[in-house]
């Protein structure tokens, strides 16, 4: 059923697990947001940000119309305008003169249109994704091993495994609800070993057994170790070899040769985790973006990818590789072919006949018969000029792109660009020429695939606001314009799925894996009705794949490869001395444009930070709170110092999520250099080499205001609360009057205000007055401002003073987002309580038992009882 009385069946638009919501409209035209307990992603469950959905779907700062050059305008001219400079430019420079770049947060039915209009229709193949950012080593991985790019792996394995390998991801804050299946199934059966490879002690780390903190691009190393390893103490599963793989030889030889000190890990770690991994058959490696971005990248997973083929664990439940997708379609993207050297339905660009059986498919034109542009290259060639014509979708790429700055550069520069977003106001929307407003989540229909291959659909039920149209539905319209009139004449969205699946059924006619031609003639009510179900089924395979080896190569082998670790593209040298991390925090997606708009969801981590070892900090003269300049060829940040030692020495991390929005100076990939693997063309996004000093701002700041601000000043960082905002402020100049600067902050002339200054502290501090009393204060300090932040965020009228009231605790950072519990009740319930475990906070303070995302920080504070968070 899609509908239960007033509630209406969804998908979570956040990561890739793909948790099922119950969604209700509130009377207020508001969202209410619960887990779907009949959903097989989730039963029930949701994190942090699924649970905040409600207060992320408000329509301030929404786009409602179309925008040309920053003028409101009407659809009609605005997609004629489209349609023409597309096909002008195409006539005049040829279809390589164009591209699209996507998105793995498209639903299918608009990733599948779009594919269809640039590869089919307009000739091009320069249409990629941000899943180039995201998943395309183990596209490739799995292509070189499988022969398509299948995931084998379902979720109830992760459940029935033995031992579960976590390699370069941070399970429990990027795939929460997956964590926590995890863990529950590890209480019910405590024989469960968990080891997490990671360079970091992350949030992940609490629940595991073995924590191996790699040398960063140490993977193929560790890997083809524990390949020799497992050779030389007889655990080779020969029969399977001989049966169903091919390269066994040469994929050992290279193992038996390759330099163990590149994982940097002791012997005795290196022992433990191959006598793990030889306790059972039922192991699952879980890889994620520690292992994808990297130069090495596709042979980090072909590694994983070895062990499992040559010790057969793989086709059997509780066992196998499983690549965790990031984004809520990353495997819809590429079901449809998405990137630029695919096809539709996992079938090659490359190959003839292939491309000859969708051409027919299609009815389309001469279609390309290379790839196309990957990212990174496609935007050098739009700063090349190459590329005159531009149209991103779902996508932020002037932020989470390598090399930033010049991506942002290339967009500004590009002769004409569209952006289609649901707001205006992200760092590419602000480059682009023409802005066309898109349907948001609970707007829009439509279907995602998760890391399991279950299909489920996202449904409507809010009202898009203005005139925002569905992305597909945009898409079909511009190639009717540009006179495809009969190969787009979509009216809606179940439509476009039956096509997409009936051309499912001649990819599986070529031996793909992908095949849902059981569905190509579901009635648009059995469309609007249907249940998550997860491909292949089970009539085809017995639903799970590789049982007995039917692998899709030709000669259905799966095939072991020969590897030897690459060197990281950016050397660590004495100019810049330290290895910059870079990855997700627990409440916040990429670029904050939804997350950033829920109060609890901010109070989580509400600055950009570089996380330092102790060590390293003491070094550098750097102490907690201060800010530090990062900076390299590539570009230059600030951000406030975390010292920790979750980090090793040499080592750092910084969060990818701040923007020219909420925190200029925060742009991490401004930092990261564009170099790719050279086999998936996937950046390196965690391992540039980087300088750090402690950053000489000569005041700090710390604003409160009713309204936006946008200040002006070498540092800043700004995030919603329940009343309005706060922001964190520093500078190198200091302005010659403090009141007038303030004015100009708030944009406040004529209210009233009351002024402290500290001429021999050098502080000050200003309060102004409305309506509704407190409008916004400002409280600058020659050193980190010290005033209570969480009281002053609720724009209390003494807030002149920087001090609550006696009786007022401060709470501190919130952990618990869900019921708003802050580091310091913690401690002190602790403390005073005498609480040992994170059941025992959890009974005493409710932190930790709704969503359960903050249970590894709980447990982090119990063992350390010292702050994880970010300077407040
Ligand atoms: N809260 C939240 N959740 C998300 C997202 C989000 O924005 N916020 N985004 C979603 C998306 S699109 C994605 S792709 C996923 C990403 O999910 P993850 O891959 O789990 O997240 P990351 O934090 O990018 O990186 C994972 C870890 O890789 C480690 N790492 C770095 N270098 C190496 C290395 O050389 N070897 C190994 N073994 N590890 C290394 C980092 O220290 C980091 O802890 O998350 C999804 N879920
Ligand atoms: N340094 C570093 N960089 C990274 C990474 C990293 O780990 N480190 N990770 C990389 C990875 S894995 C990923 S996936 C990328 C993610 O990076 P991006 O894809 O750039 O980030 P998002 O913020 O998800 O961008 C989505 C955009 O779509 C808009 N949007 C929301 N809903 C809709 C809709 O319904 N329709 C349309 N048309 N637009 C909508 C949002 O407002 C937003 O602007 O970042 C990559 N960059
Ligand atoms: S784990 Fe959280 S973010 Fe991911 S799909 Fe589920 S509720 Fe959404
Ligand atoms: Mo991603």
């Amino acid at each position: 059923m899609s509908k239960m009385d007033d509630l209406t069946r969804s998908t979570c638009p956040y990561c890739g697990v793909g948790c099922g919501v119950l969604l209700r409209k509130t009377d207020t035209g508001g969202l209410e947001v619960k887990g779907d307990p009949d959903h097989p992603a989730n039963f029930g469950r949701l994190c942090s940000k699924g649970l905040a959905l409600g207060e992320t779907v408000g329509l301030s700062g929404r786009l409602t119309a179309p925008m040309i050059n920053g003028n409101t305008k009407d659809w009609d001219s605005t997609l004629q305008l489209v349609a023409d400079r597309f096909k002008e430019t195409i006539a005049k420079h040829g279809p390589e003169s164009v591209a699209f770049y996507l998105s793995g947060q498209m639903l299918t039915e608009d990733y599948y249109v779009a594919n269809k209009l640039a590869k089919g229709f307009m000739g091009t193949a320069n249409i990629d994704t941000n899943s180039r950012l995201c998943m395309a080593s183990t596209v490739a991985g799995h292509k070189r091993a499988f022969g398509t790019d299948t995931v084998p792996g379902t979720y109830e394995d992760l459940e029935l495994a033995d031992v579960i390998v976590l390699t370069g991801s941070n399970l429990a804050w990027c795939h929460p609800v997956l964590y926590q299946r995890i863990l529950a199934a590890k209480a019910q059966r405590p024989q469960m070993k968990i080891v997490v490879v990671d360079p970091r002690r992350t949030a992940t780390c609490d629940g595991a057994d073995l924590h191996l903190a790699i040398a960063s691009g140490g993977d193929v190393a560790l890997f083809n170790y524990l390949l020799a390893e497992t050779h030389a103490q007889g655990g080779v599963n020969a029969e399977y070899v001989n049966a169903n793989v091919d390269g066994f030889d040469a994929a050992l030889e290279a193992a038996q040769a390759c330099d163990v000190s590149q994982t940097g890990l002791s012997d005795a770690d290196l022992q433990a985790f191959t006598k793990l991994w030889l306790s059972s058959e039922k192991v699952v490696t879980v890889f994620s973006q520690g292992v994808n971005q990297s130069v090495s990248g596709s042979d980090k997973v072909n590694a994983i990818l070895n062990c499992h083929l040559a010790t057969g664990r793989i086709g059997f439940a509780g066992s196998g590789p499983f690549s965790v997708t990031g984004q809520p379609n990353a495997m819809g993207g590429r079901e449809v072919g998405g990137l630029a050297n695919m096809l539709a339905c996992h079938l090659d660009l490359e190959n003839a006949d292939h491309r000859h059986a969708v051409r027919q498919f299609w009815d389309a034109p001469e279609m390309p018969q290379a790839a196309g542009r990957k990212a990174v290259d496609m935007f050098r060639a739009v700063g090349r000029g190459d590329i005159k014509a531009l149209w991103i979708i779902h996508t932020n790429p002037a932020v989470s792109m390598p090399d930033a700055d010049a991506v942002r550069k290339a967009i500004a520069g590009c002769d004409f660009t569209v952006v289609s977003d649901v707001t205006g106001q992200t760092d590419t929307a602000r480059l682009a020429t023409v802005v066309l407003p898109a349907a948001a989540w609970a707007e829009k229909d439509g279907t995602v695939t998760n890391s399991d291959r279950t299909i489920s659909r996202q449904r409507s039920v809010l009202k898009a606001p203005g005139s925002a149209r569905a992305d597909w539905a945009i898409i079909a319209e511009v190639g009717r314009r540009m006179g495809w009139v009969k190969a787009f004449d979509y009216e809606n969205p179940a439509q476009i799925f039956r096509e997409h699946a009936a051309l499912s059924g001649i990819a599986g006619g070529f031996g793909r894996d992908f095949d849902i031609s059981n569905k190509a003639d579901l009635g648009t009510q059995d469309y609007d009705a249907l249940q998550p179900f997860r491909w292949p089924d089970a009539a085809k395979q017995g639903g799970r794949f590789f049982e007995k080896g039917n692998f899709f190569t030709a000669n259905g082998k799966g095939k072991m490869l020969p590897l030897s670790a690459r060197s990281l593209a950016a050397p660590v040298t004495e100019a810049h001395p330290f290895r910059l991390n870079t990855g997700r925090n627990r409440d916040q997606w990429h670029t904050m444009t939804r997350t950033a708009k829920s109060a609890r969801l901010s109070a989580h981590l509400a600055e950009p930070f570089l996380e330092i070892h102790p060590d390293d900090a003491r070094d550098l003269g750097i102490q907690s709170a201060d800010l530090v300049g990062v900076r390299n060829a590539t570009g230059s940040a600030i951000l406030r110092a975390l010292i920790t030692d979750r980090v090793g020495r040499g080592q750092t991390f910084a969060p990818m999520h701040w923007t020219g929005e909420t925190a200029p100076s925060g742009r991490i990939d401004a930092l990261v250099p564009d170099a790719v693997d050279p086999i998936s063309g996937q950046p390196e996004s965690k391992a540039a080499a980087v300088a750090v000093t402690r950053y000489n701002a000569q005041w700090y700041g710390f604003a409160v205001s009713r309204h936006d601000i946008t200040p002006d000043c070498a540092y800043w960082a700004k995030s919603r609360t329940d009343k309005g905002w706060r922001c964190e402020l520093a500078g190198v100049d200091t302005p010659e009057d403090w009141v007038q600067s303030a004015q100009r902050l708030f944009g406040l002339t004529d209210l009233s205000m009351q002024s402290v200054h500290d001429p021999k502290k050098g502080g000050f501090r200003v309060a102004f007055f409305g309506d509704h009393g407190l409008e916004a204060a400002l409280f600058i300090a020659p050193k980190p401002v010290a005033v209570m932040r969480d009281y002053l965020a609720e724009l209390p009228d003494q807030a002149i003073t920087g001090q609550a009231p006696a009786d007022r605790v401060d709470t501190g950072p919130v952990i618990c987002s869900c019921f708003g519990v802050g580091l310091n009740t913690i401690i002190n319930a602790i403390e005073t309580g005498g609480l040992g475990d994170v059941d025992q906070i959890g009974a005493a303070l409710q932190a930790g038992t709704n969503c359960g995302s903050c249970r590894p920080e709980l447990a982090d504070i119990l063992a350390n009882l010292k702050t994880p968070i970010a300077a407040q």
